[in-house]
């Protein structure tokens, strides 16, 4: 991965909070390694990262990736430092990711989607460290949409206070995740990845920080909107709150959807990988 960097390869950096949150074992490792397999397919490298053994890791190796499991700490922005320091398994979320990739220079990262602004605010007042973390680092997300449970429109709204550019690929719409279409207006339409990068560079040249570009999954599930409406009641009723929430609302769909939320994910991350693997080989 150094020597990628160093000779100028495209790396595309990964989170490990989907590996040990956003499925159940073994999938979630699956996931992991799929979506390394397809940044490769790509022409660019894979850096998984994550916290094992007091230090940030950029690249995990496959053994290191099978220690992120649901014990693993969810580490955003703020608990990288601690999470080292305390040798914890630290499973890194976006913006826990972002922060590790400004450390080692990585400009292109893919997940499936980014946290944002919780519905309901500010009742909790429960907005994600990914938003401030995309805003400070010069990297470009791709990403499908942000996560299904959250107010989109809202969280469209800041990342537009925030200047981070949202870009839709061959898309006028943020995509909501699980459906393609739906969500709000995207600030620009890309058509190619070197396009993409093309952007990219630019708005770095002029100071900018992170961008995100939405892709839509290929295959949308339409009818999934009540499916997450009644996992969120279902979490408040449970006195669910703050990082728990996702991974048990994604385990209600992935059960009550009779595992379609859970192909669709693992499709749409592994989709989300390749692109950026071309982008950053475009770059
Ligand atoms: N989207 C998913 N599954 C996930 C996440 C997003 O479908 O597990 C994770 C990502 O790691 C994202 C994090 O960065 O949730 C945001 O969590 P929070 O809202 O607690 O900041
Ligand atoms: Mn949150």
């Amino acid at each position: 991965m150094r020597t990628a960097l160093a000779e100028g390869r495209g790396v595309v950096a990964l989170e490990t909070t989907l590996v040990a949150h956003g499925f159940p074992a073994p999938d979630g490792l699956e996931v992991g390694l799929g979506s390394e397999r397809a940044v490769r397919a790509a022409g660019a490298v894979p850096a998984t990262v994550g916290i094992l053994d007091g230090e940030v890791v950029v690249g995990l190796l496959e053994d290191e990736l099978g220690r992120f499991d649901a014990s693993a700490r969810k580490v955003g922005p703020r608990d990288l430092a601690t999470a080292a320091v305390q040798r914890a398994v630290g499973a890194t979320t976006v913006g826990g990711t972002l922060v590790a990739c400004r450390a080692a220079d990585i400009r292109f990262m893919a997940t499936g989607g980014l946290g944002g602004v919780h519905r309901g605010w500010p009742r909790p007042p429960d907005v994600s460290g990914d938003l401030d973390a995309l805003a400070a680092a010069p990297v470009l997300v791709v990403s499908s949409g942000v996560k299904s449970l959250l107010d989109v429109p809202a969280t469209a709204e800041l990342l537009e206070t925030l200047g981070v550019p949202v870009l839709g690929w061959r898309t006028d719409t943020l995509p909501l995740f699980y459906a393609a279409s739906g969500g709000p207006p995207v600030s620009a339409r890309v058509e190619d990845a070197a396009e993409a990068a093309r952007i990219a560079a630019a708005h770095w040249s002029l100071g900018g920080g992170g961008l995100l570009l939405g892709r839509p999954p290929v295959e949308s599930l339409d009818d999934i909107e009540p499916l997450i409406e009644r996992a969120l009641a279902k979490a408040g009723a449970e006195g669910i709150q703050g990082g728990a929430v996702t991974p048990f609302v994604l385990g209600v769909l992935h059960r009550e959807s009779g595992g379609r939320t859970l192909r669709a994910n693992r499709v749409l991350i592994e989709d989300n990988a390749r692109l950026a693997g071309e982008i950053a080989a475009a770059a």
